[in-house]
C-alpha cells in the first residue's frame, strides 16, 4: 500500500484530532527513521496506519481476536491494548498489508515487546513523543530520543514511565508491556543482545 492510499483510508476512518494525530506520528517516525539509520517508508506507513482501529467497538475486536487466534489473554483487555493487533489483522486481511515489519510496527506501537525490529521501535517512540503529545515529561524524552545512540534507551524509559503510570492508577499491565519494559532494562545484565 503507498502512503496515500493509507491516508486516504485513515482520513475517511478516524475523527479528525486522531486522524491528524496519525499524520504527526507518521513525520515524527520519519524523521526518527533518518537519525537511527530506519526505512522511513515502512516507519511512514505504519505510522499513519497505526491507530486505524483506536475506536472500533469492542465486541467486533474480541471475535477479530478469537477468529485469528490472537493471543487470548487480549481478552481481559480493553480497546487500548487491543487497537493495534487488531489494526494489524485488518492491514494484513483487508488491505492486503504483506510487509511483517510495518504489520510489527501497527500490533505492538502500544505496548513494545522484546526484540523489536527497528521498525517497531521508531513507531512505538513516534507515538509517545509526536509534537502535540502532552504527557508530563514528555520534553525529557523527545530530547532523548532525537540524539542519536539513545534508540534502545528511549524505549526503556517510555515503558518504564508507561508501567508506573499504570500501576498508580491500578490499570492492569498486559504482558508485552512487561516484557519491553525487561529487556530494554539495560542496567541487567543480559546473554544476547541486538
Ligand atoms: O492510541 P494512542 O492514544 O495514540 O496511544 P497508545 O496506543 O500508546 O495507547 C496509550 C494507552 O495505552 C495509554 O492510556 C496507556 C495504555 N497502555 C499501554 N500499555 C498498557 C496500557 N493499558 C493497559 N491496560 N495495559 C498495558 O500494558
Ligand atoms: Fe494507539
Ligand atoms: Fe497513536
Amino acid at each position: 500500500m503507498k502512503v496515500n492510499e493509507a491516508i486516504e483510508i485513515v482520513k475517511e476512518k478516524l475523527p479528525e484530532k486522531r486522524f491528524n494525530h496519525s499524520l504527526r506520528v507518521a513525520e515524527t517516525a520519519v524523521k526518527l527513521a533518518d537519525i537511527y539509520d530506519g526505512d522511513k517508508d515502512k516507519a511512514e506507513l505504519a505510522g499513519v496506519l497505526h491507530d486505524y482501529s483506536k475506536y472500533d467497538d469492542l465486541g467486533t475486536m474480541y471475535q477479530i481476536v478469537r477468529k485469528y487466534n490472537l493471543d487470548s489473554d487480549l481478552l481481559s483487555y480493553g480497546s487500548e491494548i487491543l487497537h493495534g493487533p487488531v489494526c494489524a489483522v485488518m492491514m494484513k486481511e483487508k488491505y492486503d498489508i504483506e510487509d511483517e515489519e510495518v504489520l510489527l510496527a501497527i500490533q505492538y506501537h502500544t505496548t513494545g515487546r522484546a526484540h523489536m525490529t527497528k521498525t517497531e521501535k521508531i513507531v512505538f517512540i513516534a507515538d509517545y513523543i509526536e509534537p502535540k503529545r502532552t504527557i508530563p515529561g514528555v520534553e525529557e524524552i523527545r530530547e532523548m530520543a532525537f540524539k542519536p545512540g539513545n534508540l534502545d534507551k528511549t524505549i526503556y524509559e517510555i515503558s518504564k514511565r508507561t508501567v508506573l503510570f499504570l500501576i498508580g492508577n491500578d490499570i492492569s499491565v498486559y504482558k508485552a508491556t512487561i516484557d519491553c519494559l525487561n529487556y530494554y532494562n539495560f542496567s541487567d545484565e543480559r546473554i544476547e543482545d541486538d
